[in-house]
C-alpha cells in the first residue's frame, strides 16, 4: 500500500533528511538528542531490558489443579477461589510445603541462558502465603516445614547473574482476617474486621520486602480489583517510593488498569508502566512503558494437567513484537510443589536463548520501529547509531521473492545487511516505499533479522490505504483511526472492539489516482447474545451507504457482506464507519472493509 506522497515529496524528505516534514510526522519517543527527565532516568534499566521472567510459586503449587481427587477448572495459583476453598481447608497445604529440588541457581541459571534481564517472583499471591519468614505474619514459609527464604535465595542467585529483581505483591489477599469482602466461599464472619489494619499489614510486609534484601528494582502490584482505590493507589505508591526511590512500581498499585489490556483507564492513576496480560497492544503505544506478562502454557502457577504449551517460535515472536512496538515481555514459568521448572519451560527458555544470544543486539536496548503499523511480513525496532539510525527488521514470513518492502518512511537509508549472517540486501527508494532484495533463503530457521542504516533521524510518513495490483483497497482494523469512548483493538489479528458508545466511529484515509466506482465488502462478527443493529459507511462527503448486520455465532465469527458500492474521487478521500442503531451492547466487531473495482 501507498502511502499519500508523491515520490518526490519522498525523494525531498531523504535528501533533506526529513527534516521538512516534521510537522507532518508521527514522533517516536527515542531518547537519543532529548532532554532525559527524571523519569527517563528511572525507566532508562526497564526500557532496555525488554525480556523478564515471571515465577509464580506458592502453596497453590502444591494441589497443581486438583483439589480432593478433582480436577478444579481454571485454576494454579486461583485454586483457593475456583475449587471454593474455605480458609480452614486451605491452611493445613502449609505443612506440605517443603519444596527440595528448590534451587535458585537454576532457576537464575535458566533465566539467564534465555537472555531475560529481570525477575519477577510471587512474594505472596491472593491466598496471602509469605514466600519469607515476615515477622507480622506467621502465614508464610516461616512456620512451615521448610523455611527456606525464598525471596533471600531469589535475590542472591539472580543477582549473581546479572539479573534485576521484582517482587510480585498481590494487595487482595483471601486468608488475612481484616480483608474485607470476603470470597462467597470463605464464610469466616466479618465482625471486627478492620480493612485499614489491613493496609497497616499490607505497608509492613512490604517495608521488610523493601529493605530486607537490597535494592529491589520493582514492585509488581496485582489483585488491585477489591475494595481498592486510585487514592489507596497513590497512597502506597508514595510509601513504597518513600522507601525505596529507585524502586519501579507497576499501574495496577493505582488501580488504573484497564482489565487484561492492562493500560491505564484515564488519567491520575499511579504506576510506571503498563501491564496488559495474556496479550500485546495491537500497535505501538509512543511514550508509554509497559509490560505484556504472558504464560508459557495456560496457567500461572503449577498445574499438573496443563500441556497446552506455546512454541519457542511463537515466544520468540511475542518477544519481537513487544520490543518492536517499545515494551517488555515477562515470560511465565510455574515452578513444580518440589522447586522445578517444568522440562517443558526449560526447553523453550532454552530455545528463545540460542536466538537472543545471536540477535540480541536486535532487541536490548533498542525502541519502537518507525511504523505506525505492525509490518504484515514481521516487526520492526530501531536504536540510535553514531551517524544516525539503525532499523532491525525482524522477518517473520521470509518472502519467496526475495524482495521486503517496508513502508515508506522520512528516511536516507545507507546500507542494508544481514544481522549474524551472510548474504548481500540491496536497498532502494521506490514509489511504494523502501525496498530490500534478499537472499533467497532465510538466514534462521524462526525470525530473521536485516539491518537497515539510515542517516540522521527516522520518522513514519502518514499512512493512507491506496489501490494494490488488482486495483482494490483493504482496510484493516490494525490501521484504522479510532474515535470515542471505549472503541479499541481486540484480539490478533485484530478487530475493532469494544465499540459499545454509538458516537465512537471507526476512519482510514484514502488516495486514488482516478476516481471510481467500487463495491463495499464488510468483513465482521456479531455475537447473538448482545450484538446487531445497523452501521454506515461513509467515503467523504458522499451520501452513507447503509447496512444491518446480520447476526455471528459470537464476537469472534466473522462474515462478510457486499453492502453496496461506494464512489470514490481522484486524490485523497476518508472512508469512515459510524453506528447508526444500536439495540444492544454493541452493533459489531468490525475486521476489514474491501473496496472492489467495479469493472
Ligand atoms: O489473578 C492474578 C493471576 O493469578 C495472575 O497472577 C495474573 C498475572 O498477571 N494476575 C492476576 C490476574 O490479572
Amino acid at each position: 500500500m501507498r502511502t499519500c506522497m508523491t515520490s518526490m515529496m519522498l525523494m525531498m524528505a531523504a535528501c533533506s533528511g526529513c527534516g521538512g516534514f516534521a510537522s507532518l510526522l508521527a514522533q517516536t519517543p527515542v531518547e537519543a538528542g532529548r532532554e532525559v527527565s527524571a523519569k527517563d532516568a528511572e525507566m532508562a534499566w526497564f526500557r532496555d531490558a525488554r525480556f523478564a521472567m515471571f515465577i509464580h510459586f506458592g502453596l497453590y503449587s502444591i494441589p497443581g489443579g486438583e483439589w480432593k481427587g478433582k480436577t478444579i477448572s481454571n485454576a494454579g495459583e486461583w485454586i483457593m477461589m475456583n475449587g471454593g476453598i474455605s480458609v480452614a481447608d486451605y491452611e493445613p497445604l502449609k505443612e506440605q510445603w517443603n519444596p527440595t529440588k528448590f534451587d535458585a541457581r537454576a532457576w537464575a541459571k535458566a533465566a539467564k541462558g534465555a537472555g531475560m534481564k529481570y525477575v519477577v517472583i510471587t512474594t505472596k499471591h491472593h491466598d496471602g502465603f509469605g514466600l519469607w519468614d515476615s515477622p507480622v505474619s506467621d502465614w508464610d514459609v516461616g512456620s512451615a516445614p521448610n523455611k527456606t527464604d525464598i525471596m533471600a535465595e531469589i535475590a542472591t542467585a539472580f543477582r549473581a547473574e546479572g539479573i534485576r529483581i521484582g517482587w510480585y505483591h498481590s494487595i487482595l489477599d483471601w486468608h488475612h482476617p481484616d480483608f474485607i469482602p470476603r470470597r462467597a466461599a470463605d464464610k469466616r464472619p466479618t465482625d471486627g474486621a478492620d480493612f485499614e489494619r489491613f493496609v497497616v499489614y499490607l505497608k509492613a510486609q512490604l517495608k521488610e520486602l523493601l529493605t530486607r534484601y537490597g535494592t529491589i528494582d520493582m514492585i509488581w502490584f496485582d489483585g488491585e480489583w477489591v475494595n481498592w482505590s486510585r487514592e489507596r493507589g497513590w497512597d502506597l505508591y508514595k510509601y513504597c517510593k518513600s522507601i525505596s526511590p529507585k524502586t519501579l512500581l507497576n499501574n495496577r498499585v493505582g488501580g488504573g488498569r484497564n482489565d487484561m489490556q492492562g493500560m491505564d483507564k484515564g488519567e491520575g492513576y499511579a504506576g510506571d508502566y503498563g501491564t496488559p496480560e495474556q496479550e500485546i497492544p495491537p500497535q505501538g503505544l509512543p511514550g508509554v512503558d509497559w509490560e505484556s506478562c504472558m504464560t508459557m502454557n495456560g496457567t500461572w502457577g503449577w498445574r499438573k494437567d496443563d500441556k497446552n504449551w506455546k512454541s519457542s517460535t511463537t515466544l520468540l515472536k511475542n518477544l519481537v513484537d513487544c520490543a518492536s512496538k517499545g515494551g517488555n515481555y515477562l515470560l511465565n514459568v510455574g515452578p513444580t510443589p518440589e522447586g522445578e521448572i517444568p522440562p517443558e519451560s526449560l526447553e523453550r527458555l532454552a530455545a528463545m536463548g540460542r536466538w537472543t544470544s545471536k540477535y540480541g543486539e536486535s532487541i536490548y536496548g533498542t525502541r519502537a520501529g518507525p511504523f505506525l503499523k505492525p509490518l504484515s511480513f514481521g516487526r520492526c525496532t530501531q536504536r540510535k547509531t553514531e551517524n544516525g539510525t539503525r532499523l532491525y527488521i525482524h522477518v517473520f514470513d521470509w518472502p519467496k521473492d526475495g524482495t521486503l518492502l517496508l513502508p515508506r518512511l522520512a528516511a536516507e537509508p545507507v546500507a542494508a545487511s544481514l544481522l549474524a549472517a551472510e548474504g548481500k540486501v540491496g536497498v532502494a527508494l521506490t514509489a511504494e516505499g523502501i525496498r530490500l532484495t534478499v537472499p533467497k533463503d532465510a538466514t534462521d530457521p524462526e525470525v530473521s533479522v536485516v539491518v537497515l542504516d539510515c542517516k540522521g533521524e527516522v520518522h513514519a510518513l502518514p499512512w493512507c490505504a491506496t489501490p494494490g495490483a488488482d486495483g482494490a483497497i483493504l482496510v484493516n482494523a490494525v490501521d484504522a483511526t479510532l474515535k470515542g469512548p471505549q472503541i479499541r483493538l481486540e484480539g490478533n489479528p485484530p478487530h475493532v472492539g469494544y465499540w459499545l458508545d454509538k458516537s465512537a466511529t471507526v476512519s482510514w484515509p484514502l488516495e486514488t489516482k482516478t476516481a471510481g466506482t467500487f463495491d463495499v465488502e464488510v468483513t465482521y462478527a456479531a455475537n447473538p447474545a448482545n450484538g446487531g443493529g445497523d452501521f454506515a459507511v461513509h467515503v467523504g462527503s458522499a451520501a452513507a451507504l447503509p447496512h444491518t448486520v446480520t447476526l455471528t455465532k459470537g464476537w469472534f465469527d466473522y462474515r462478510t457482506d457486499t453492502i453496496g458500492t461506494v464512489t470514490l474521487p481522484a486524490g485523497a478521500t476518508e472512508l469512515r464507519v459510524s453506528i447508526t442503531n444500536k439495540p444492544k451492547d454493541a452493533v459489531l466487531n468490525l475486521r476489514s472493509i474491501r473496496l472492489v473495482p467495479k469493472s
